[in-house]
């Protein structure tokens, strides 16, 4: 991909299984709040919205019922390419995480290996990768490769060749950078994932914490696409936080049309990714 033939897509992460609603009061996590969010994001140039759901007490949960009508309300109410996590918390048992496909998403996150997060692991056995792939496949859902550090771009090429293309026909994948256990959030890093990027394959990049801009310039420059959102970064600049996801997706969408690849909109991604309309 030449970098200034297409134009940026963004996806909006709003909340994550990691923020506690009591220390981020302005945390998406009901229903109502999910929602809004994604019609205010996609107002100003958010196309796909990874979605983590909570539970009523804010909690993360994989209930598939919360999940089902999650899909269906972000489906009723904006034009975003639904793309649920099966990554959940690092807690969830793979059961749990590979019964998200039931919700019959548009797409979903499919993580390509195992590796420290924070103070915990999250737990990505092979035999649990060619699962979701494979349920994904059988279901028509299209795969974001999820890659938190270097070597997991192998595993997605070793994946590809044992079992063929996603649903779809095409290999999107999102670079997740600078969780601590993972690869670092910089420019070099991210030069260093592109020859190991398959063929044909598109990517976006997501800077974790203070590697947001950092990684979201270097995306731009490469001919990336970016993920932002408040599941990655609470703070917007030094000593300030984030007001919502909007703003998050705002910013993205500015610094996009000054790189002069301007944000997409759904129709567009639904077919850069291969999602049937
Ligand atoms: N919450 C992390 C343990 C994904 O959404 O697929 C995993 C995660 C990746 O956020
Ligand atoms: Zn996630």
């Amino acid at each position: 991909m030449s970098p200034s033939s297409t134009g940026t897509l963004i996806t909006v992460a709003p909340t994550g299984a990691e923020h506690a609603k009591a220390e981020v009061p302005n945390l998406p996590v009901t229903l109502d709040e999910l929602v809004q969010t994604a019609r205010d994001c996609e107002r100003v140039g958010a196309s796909v919205i990874h979605i983590h759901v909570r539970d009523d007490e804010a909690k993360p949960t994989l209930d598939l019922g919360r999940l089902k009508e999650t899909v269906a309300a972000v489906r009723a109410h904006t034009r975003l390419v639904v793309q649920l996590s099966t990554g959940g918390a690092v807690t969830d048992p793979e059961s749990d995480r590979l019964a998200v496909l039931d919700a019959l998403p548009d797409s979903a996150s499919c993580t390509m290996g195992t590796v420290n997060f924070g103070d915990d692991v999250f737990l990505n056995r092979w035999e649990f990768i060619v699962a979701l792939h494979k349920g994904m496949q059988e279901r028509g859902i299209v795969p974001e490769y999820e890659i938190f550090d270097l070597g997991q771009l192998t595993t997605l090429r070793r994946l590809l060749d044992q079992h063929g293309l996603p649903a779809g026909g095409h290999v999107h994948l999102d670079l997740v950078m600078g969780v601590p256990g993972g690869m670092p959030g910089d420019t070099e890093t991210l030069a260093a994932a592109l020859r190991l990027i398959p063929e044909g394959a598109t990517f976006s990049a997501t800077g974790v914490g203070r590697s947001s801009l950092p990684v979201l310039f270097a995306s731009l420059s490469a001919g990336g696409h970016v993920r932002v959102g408040m599941e990655d970064t609470l703070s917007y600049a030094k000593g300030e936080r984030v007001r919502d996801n909007a703003q998050l997706v705002a910013r993205a969408s500015g610094l996009a049309r000054i790189a002069q690849r301007p944000p997409i909109g759904p129709e567009e991604s639904r077919v850069l990714l291969g999602v049937a309309s």
